[in-house]
């Protein structure tokens, strides 16, 4: 069988004059329109920490975030920044160098964009007292931007989120694992993207809100979900090709089975395309 490997700009979405373009070979997306501006998600920091306290001693990663974003933004000359929610790891408090590692990275970014904007995630607890002055904390239910709906999944987004035909959102770190006749397994980050039920969510959303459904058929727009990998490569992630069905992921999106997973286009962080979720189930 011959394998046809298909590379960007392949999987790049066009919404009218916007362009949505993974950043291949990077955990980034780029939305190209007269202002570029660069989306991440999930960066976790002071996920370290956590492990220190569990007696694994490893250097604080927070320089490596900081290269790749510096590389990437050099390459890009975008202007904006957004971080699709998870920056910190400890989720009700920070850790002591949390103190020092989120600010740093902000800094860093401050330096690099004219515009930094966090959808805050679960993750974030506490994050405002973290950023420093110049950062924009953004709706933890979303944001919309140049046409495109921007959150980061623990939550259902706004309303007026569903009216994009695109949706950005991060949380799910989704990996693809397979495991060779040797019993050897491996697991790489992955991008989804994911048709949704239209039908389905505005189901949702009538009985949520207690509103009519023909109502809701005349707003409801969006077509597409792109889950983003996780900035930071070092973090586990879940495994989308060894679940039984959306309902064992995480957020209410996939837990509501709002979108066709079998659908799901998967590509690995590199660009690779390497099929649907329902043929990638079958390993
Ligand atoms: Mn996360």
């Amino acid at each position: 069988m011959i394998y046809k490997v298909y590379r960007a700009p392949y999987h790049t979405v066009k919404l009218g004059s916007l362009k949505i373009k993974p950043l291949v070979p990077y955990p980034a997306l780029l939305l190209e329109d007269s202002i570029r501006a660069l989306v991440i998600a999930d960066l976790h920091i002071g996920w370290d920490i956590e492990l220190s306290s569990r007696g694994i001693h490893i250097p604080s990663q927070t320089f490596r975030l900081k290269a790749k974003l510096r590389e990437i933004a050099g390459k890009t000359g975008a202007d904006t920044l957004f971080i699709l929610g998870d920056v910190k790891h400890t989720i009700a408090s920070a850790e002591l160098s949390e103190w020092r590692d989120i600010p740093d990275f902000f800094d860093e970014a401050l330096e690099l964009f004219d515009r930094v904007i966090v959808v805050p995630g679960n993750h974030d607890g506490g994050l405002e007292l973290l950023a420093p002055s110049g950062v924009e904390i953004a709706d933890t239910k979303g944001i919309l931007w140049s046409g495109v709906a921007l959150m980061h999944g623990h939550t259902w987004p706004r309303l007026h989120l569903l009216e994009a035909k695109v949706m950005l959102m991060g949380h799910l770190h989704p990996t693809i694992s397979f495991r060779d006749p040797f019993g050897l397994r491996f697991s790489k980050p992955v991008w989804l993207r994911i048709p949704f039920d239209r039908d389905k969510l505005i189901e949702v959303y009538s009985r949520r809100l207690r509103r009519s459904m023909e109502e809701l058929t005349d707003l409801v727009r969006v077509e597409k979900l792109i889950v983003l990998p996780s900035f930071n490569d070092l973090l586990g992630g879940q495994s989308v090709n060894s679940i039984g069905g959306s309902d064992e992921l995480l957020g209410p999106i996939f837990r509501s089975v709002s979108v066709v997973l079998d659908e799901a286009e998967v590509y690995i962080v590199d660009g690779t395309y390497i099929g649907k979720l329902s043929f990638l189930r079958a390993f």
